[in-house]
């Protein structure tokens, strides 16, 4: 349906010229209400369809249009959606005009009052964003995460809980905007683009996401070893020291996959380089090579920002190749960053992506990595406007150089409305607005696209490389559909015990936009951490989808190692996650199919219980792991709510009864409190310091039966490191009641391990006999008082279907 409209009255021209005309283009799909609302006459800039990866296979249960319905009026103009079947209104512009004036857009819905709304990031705030007053800017920054600011992704997407209903809207725009929601209302102010809302009916909150991913893109299929733990610092002075710190964690024996190398490996913060003295290529190599021997992996950063150097052949062949952006009359764009005077890969040009390919494949020939880390994405640059364009030498450092003044006008263009990004002028710290890309785009149309375009050509890079591996990209600034190229991590945290606690709803958050393979800096990024922080958060970190401790040059330092009690701690709750390691691939790999968040935000997970829109102290890990985390200081004990139902401690099985709060137990030197779901079944395998060695090890069930004394679950396997696996997975689902456990689907994937024992709770009888294949079992033990039946001893193939019955 396009419903055309004509301007009401004479132009108000608040922000810039009123539209004569605008088109409300609307469209029922499978999985949204799509509304456009664009002016005819204007060729503004859209999100070209190529940066996102709509999965068209998606075929939900129930197709949006059955589920919303889209009204309108035409004078003056308003629309609402309303769901069929609650009748509620979810949206609602009636009584509050659309402004649509050239560099400003401006659209307003009404909302409840103490609406129910997550996610409009990238923030540090929480989870539940607050509704009597949040501004939420829309301009990528690089800014050490500031609460309640906009910092370096950009993704005007929400859920809203209603009376136990999820609903989504997201607005698909590039531009630099501010989202506001003050007043029972929710307004849109953006300077330019079209007005690209999406609808999302839900009524669960993770049918919305999975819609909200089939039209921006599914996450990637991640690699097996991504979930492992990973260490990272910026300040490892040489390659010495990074080998040390890997022998380090195996001497202390805690897992460690993947090692991490800083900005500090390269000669001159020179991309595609390394320092010929603390770096060297062959000595590099070799430890590589180790590494890859024991079954570890390796990861670099690198920045976007090329040194403008004759003798650098990524500069000389992105001058000859035209790949960098430019100034508007044509000259190449210059900033600052690491390395001096830098100019910045125009990835709209179609040169960009093959030689951004080819220097990363140039580099890997010598420097085989196994992924890589794009950071200063926003793109950072040191100073305000193109810095360097005139002139030459070596840099001073901005902050110290008098000539720079952060505070200077914005200059072209200049919009009367100013978006509240908090470095105020767009063009601070970041590449000027006026900045031209391929075709005549601006700096100030494309800013936010810059770091996925660069997941994007990253991406296409390593797989270039090689095709048939999975690749691993984590960055730093995002937009919707980065999750389908990239992990992402939530930048420069402090090492403080509020930013433990933030951590959670920024992993949350990233879950409902699509990329689940995000966690924060473990003991945190900025400043000295403190053993006991660094203990809890070790804890809490070994949980995050993405597991990484990583620290600023000059703190201290903070290796899991550093304390005897710091690694104890990390041996028992990283132990803990590599068992779970099975479980939580599966649940990635629902991620990529269908948007499934891996961390499970409460509200979300429990949205008929009201008690749970606020809980952003705790995280469902998959469908039946609470994590109940100590997030404060000198505590022994935390205190977790849990949603109804059964629970059963994870370490010793016992009941913990749901729809109540517990105090539990939590003492340094004890394990991360964590429960098991009645109703689920969890595969649980023997773990070892790194994931390679694990591959046979064998399998426990834990079988956590319901009020009904039952539980289902189900595991997803294959190579853990194919891009097509050609038909090789299993995907097997558990079913036990009292009567006994199977284990059936599809066995395509060859894992060679045994399930050694089963662990069924809450069991309430005891069983007479157990019996395997119609066969007597004697291996099994009953405690009536812990309603616990445990078989042990056993020697079942993985690999096929089998029943035990008791
Ligand atoms: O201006 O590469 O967020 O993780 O250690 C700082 C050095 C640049 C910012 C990243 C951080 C990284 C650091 N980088």
């Amino acid at each position: 349906m396009v419903i055309g409209l004509t301007l009401d009255g004479p132009p108000c021209n608040r922000y810039g010229q009123d539209s004569e005309n605008l088109e409300v283009q609307v469209t029922m799909e499978r999985a949204r209400i799509h509304v456009k609302i664009l002016d005819p006459n204007e060729n503004a800039f859209e999100v070209p369809e190529d940066l996102l990866a709509p999965d068209h296979s998606f075929n939900p249960k129930v197709s949006a249009e059955s589920l919303l319905e889209f009204h309108y009026e035409s004078e003056p103009f308003s629309f609402w959606i309303r769901r069929k079947d609650t009748g509620e209104t979810i949206f609602d512009t009636t009584g509050i005009p659309l402004i649509y004036e050239k560099e400003y857009r401006e659209l307003t819905s009404r909302l409840p009052h103490d609406a129910n709304i997550y996610g409009i990031g990238e923030v540090v705030s929480n989870f539940r964003r607050n509704p009597e007053y949040t501004l939420q800017p829309m301009w990528a920054r690089d800014a050490a995460d500031p609460i309640n600011q906009n910092i370096y992704g950009t993704h005007p997407f929400y859920i809203e809980l209603r009376d136990g209903k999820a609903h989504g809207v997201s607005l698909l725009n590039s531009f630099g905007m501010d989202v506001l929601l003050e007043n029972a209302t929710v307004a849109y102010k953006t300077l330019g683009g079209v007005l690209d809302f999406s609808f999302f009916a839900g009524p669960n909150s993770y049918d919305v996401i999975d819609a909200y991913t089939a039209t921006i893109g599914r996450p990637f299929q991640v690699p097996y070893w991504s979930l492992g733990f990973n260490q990272c610092r910026y300040g490892y002075h040489d390659i010495q020291i990074v080998e040390g710190v890997v022998n380090s964690y195996a001497e202390a024996k805690i897992p460690l996959e993947t090692m991490w190398t800083d900005i500090d490996y390269m000669d001159q913060y020179r991309d595609f380089t390394t320092d010929p003295v603390r770096y060297p290529t062959d000595v590099m190599r070799t430890f590589i090579d180790k590494l890859h021997s024991e079954g570890k992996h390796y990861v670099l950063i690198i920045d976007p920002a090329i040194e403008r150097d004759e003798n650098y052949p990524a500069w000389t062949e992105g001058v000859e190749q035209n790949t960098f952006i430019k100034n508007p009359d044509g000259s190449i764009y210059i900033g600052q960053v690491w390395p001096g005077y830098t100019g910045f890969p125009d990835w709209f040009n179609p040169n960009t992506t093959k030689w951004w390919s080819k220097q990363i494949s140039t580099f890997h020939s010598k420097v085989p990595v196994d992924g890589l880390w794009i950071d200063m994405n926003e793109p950072s640059s040191f100073c305000v406007g193109s810095c360097g364009t005139n002139r030459t030498g070596t840099p001073p450092y901005p902050w110290l150089d008098p000539d720079y003044d952060l505070n200077v006008p914005q200059t072209f263009p200049n919009p009367a409305y100013n978006i509240s990004n908090f470095y105020g002028n767009l063009s601070v710290h970041t590449v000027s607005t006026e900045a031209t890309h391929y075709n005549g785009l601006t700096e100030f149309q494309v800013h936010n696209l810059f770091g996925h375009m660069e997941a994007i050509a990253t991406r296409k890079a390593l797989l270039d490389i090689a095709p048939e591996k999975r690749t691993f990209v984590l960055g730093r600034s995002t937009f919707p559909s980065s999750g389908h190229h990239e992990a992402h991590w939530t930048g420069d945290n402090a090492s403080k015990w509020e930013y433990l606690r933030y951590s959670i709803p920024g992993i949350l958050s990233f879950q409902m936009f699509g990329v689940p393979l995000v966690g924060s800096d473990i003991c945190g990024f900025n400043g000295n951490t403190t053993e006991e922080l660094c203990l809890r958060w070790m804890q809490l970190g070994s949980f995050y989808p993405f597991s990484r401790n990583h620290n600023v040059k000059g703190a201290i330092s903070q290796e899991a190692y550093r304390w005897p009690s710091v690694a104890e701690a990390s041996r028992k709750a990283l132990n803990t996650r590599y068992s779970l390691l099975p479980y939580i691939y599966t649940q990635f790999q629902y991620a990529h199919t269908s948007g499934l968040p891996v961390w499970r935000p409460l509200p979300f997970e429990f949205q008929d219980d009201p008690s749970f829109l606020s809980n952003e102290e705790e995280i469902l890990l998959g469908p039946a792991i609470l994590v109940s985390p100590v997030l404060t200081e000198n505590a022994d004990a935390v205190e977790a709510a849990f949603p109804k139902g059964v629970w059963y401690n994870f370490y010793n099985y016992e009941k913990v009864e749901g729809g109540k709060t517990h105090l539990l137990p939590a003492p340094l030197d004890g394990d991360i409190p964590l429960h098991i779901r009645g109703g689920h079944v969890v595969p649980i395998q023997k773990p070892e310091l790194v994931i390679a060695d694990m591959a046979h090890n064998p399998f426990k069930l834990l079988v956590a039966l319901d009020e009904r004394e039952e539980a289902t679950g189900s595991m997803y396997f294959d190579d853990g490191e194919s891009t097509d696996v050609r038909g090789y997975f299993s995907e097997v689902r558990y079913t036990a009641d009292t009567r006994g456990i199977r284990y059936e689907g599809r066995f395509n994937y060859y894992t060679g391990a045994n399930l050694e024992s089963v662990v069924v709770m809450g069991l309430k009888r005891k069983p007479e006999r157990v019996t395997i294949y119609g066969i007597e079992y004697g291996s099994w033990t009953y405690d009536a008082a812990k309603e616990l039946l445990t078989i042990t001893e056993l020697e079942l193939s993985m690999d096929t279907r089998f029943e035990i019955k008791f």
